[in-house]
């Protein structure tokens, strides 16, 4: 019988479950359920809801099911960082907090008086995120703490509700910045530094361990398929770097959702001084590789304009409207921090602009323009900046994720960057989901196969650099960066 295997894949701002079999070869996707995500504000904080996001996915599942399919596999995987506390009944103490929310402002600079950053980033290898799990914990309610039995990342908080199954998957458990780069094992004095014993963390396992079955007997009032739960690259980043088609000889990748995530695959970390200035990451990838990356600002600011906007032009229309702008009218630094969690990012953008006395881009096109513009010349910086750090070119660069249908940004970067842009898939995320439950059972054979598969079964956009336009414009985007230090990155 063929397999079936559905991919529960749950970024910021939406979540979705794919259906995927293997057909001759090829992958075959269906998207079964799709529903909106977001934090609201709750006992003072921004948090996640939980509870709904679990019922979503069991309406998903039940869709499956009436859709004809009895039996299935599941992996589940979401944003990093953020995560749920339990208590010793093994319920929920609270809704997780969101990383976007302001408790963590100054954590960073609180502890780094107690451990220096040189130390953290040398023993973790990690990027300076201020809502790093790290930093969360640092300021999470001490007595809320003390109750805790066990502290859980949100994909495997899910896994545990399905199954009953607690586990602490690694590609997500690294963005804690608590595991050490070298020994693969928390940190002790980190934990003691945030007051977290390593017995409140389950068992750390690798991507593609199964975790058990749905308990379909708690969860009667739906109609279930029978589903085993494999643990995946449960970190959304890390499912999207597998499932990316990785054309090219040094390939460096994008996956472009909320964030930007633009980095390269390495099979050994790179924690050196230059990483450690740029403020890279090296965050754990399936099967032993590391993910050096750098987090920018992405869509994200796209869809605080669309949501300040009311709702009033959907994103491929807010596209349209920047194309008919003219690109690179202002320069921007995206990654500064007042674009985090601003009260309204269409004032913020003007505000900057007004501020660094340039023009106040005013209509919806405008707007996205300057937003879509300053990406594009931010991921070219980037990546000479990644040219430098690891000592060779990178000749290819991969957008992946829901940012690589927006055809305009795809282009200007391949312009701005002087680089070869292959665009596609837009669901590398649940596709790396997909892939690894099926090397997990021996349908296909690992990372390279089912690369070559999903370059097999997905549309991939080919954008060329325009030669002679944009000419000098990286070098004043840089410069302007580097004035008034506008170039410091959250
Ligand atoms: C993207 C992502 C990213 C993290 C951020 C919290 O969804 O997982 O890799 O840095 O969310």
């Amino acid at each position: 019988m063929t397999k079936t295997y559905v991919a529960v894949d749950i970024g910021a701002s939406s979540g979705r479950l794919m259906l995927s079999q293997l057909k001759n070869g090829k992958m075959v996707l269906t998207e079964m359920h799709r529903f909106k995500n977001g934090f609201t504000l709750k006992n003072g904080h921004d948090r996640w809801d939980i509870d709904h996001i679990i019922k979503e996915i069991l309406l998903g599942l039940q869709k499956i099911k009436r859709a004809g399919f009895s039996k299935v596999s599941l992996g589940i995987d979401t944003w990093a960082v953020d995560y749920v506390l339990v208590g010793k009944d093994g319920n929920k103490l609270d809704d997780p907090i969101s990383y976007r929310d302001k408790r963590t402002t100054n954590a960073i600079k609180e502890l780094t008086a107690k451990v220096s950053k040189g130390q953290i980033y040398q023993k973790t290898g990690i990027q300076f995120l201020d809502f790093n799990t790290l930093y969360q914990l640092f300021e999470e309610n001490k007595e809320l703490l003390a109750q805790t039995d066990k502290i859980m990342m949100i994909p495997d908080y899910i896994g545990y509700v399905l199954t009953g199954k607690a586990v602490l998957e690694t590609t997500n458990a690294s963005t804690t910045q608590m595991l050490s780069l070298r020994e693969g094992l928390f940190d002790q004095n980190l934990l003691q530094e945030v007051n977290v014993r390593p017995d409140q963390f389950p068992k750390l396992v690798d991507a593609g361990t199964p975790l058990g079955k749905l308990k379909r007997e708690e969860f009667q009032s739906y109609d279930l398929p029978d589903t085993d739960v494999i643990t995946v690259a449960t970190h959304d980043t890390a499912s999207a770097v597998v499932g990316t088609p990785g054309i090219g000889h040094h390939w460096a990748y994008i996956s472009s959702g909320t964030w930007s995530l633009l980095g390269t695959e390495l099979n050994v970390p790179e924690n050196g001084p230059d990483a450690y200035k740029e403020n890279y990451t090296n965050e754990w990838g399936a099967y032993g590789t590391y993910r050096f990356l750098k987090n920018i600002m992405g869509l994200w600011m796209v869809q605080c304009v669309k949501r300040d906007l009311n709702d009033k032009y959907s994103f491929s229309e807010l596209a349209q409207l920047a194309s008919k702008t003219k690109p690179f009218s202002q320069f921007i630094n995206i990654n500064d921090e007042r674009f985090v969690n601003p009260k309204n990012m269409i004032q913020e953008i003007q505000a900057y602009c007004q501020e660094t006395g340039q023009r106040v881009p005013k209509t919806p096109g405008e707007i996205a323009m300057a937003i879509y513009s300053n990406l594009a010349l931010f991921y070219a910086y980037e990546i000479q900046k990644l040219n430098h750090i690891i000592g060779y070119q990178i000749d290819t660069l991969n957008i992946v994720g829901g940012g690589s249908n927006v055809a305009l940004l795809n282009q200007l970067t391949s312009t701005v960057a002087g680089i070869d842009v292959y665009a596609g898939p837009s669901e590398a995320t649940a596709i790396g989901n997909l892939a690894v439950q099926m090397i997990t059972r021996s349908a296909v054979a690992n990372v390279s196969a089912a690369r070559q598969i999903i370059k097999d079964s997905f549309v991939i956009k080919h954008f060329k650099p325009e030669q002679g336009k944009y000419l000098g414009t990286l070098d004043d985007y840089i410069n302007f960066l580097h004035t008034a230090n506008r170039g410091g990155a959250i």
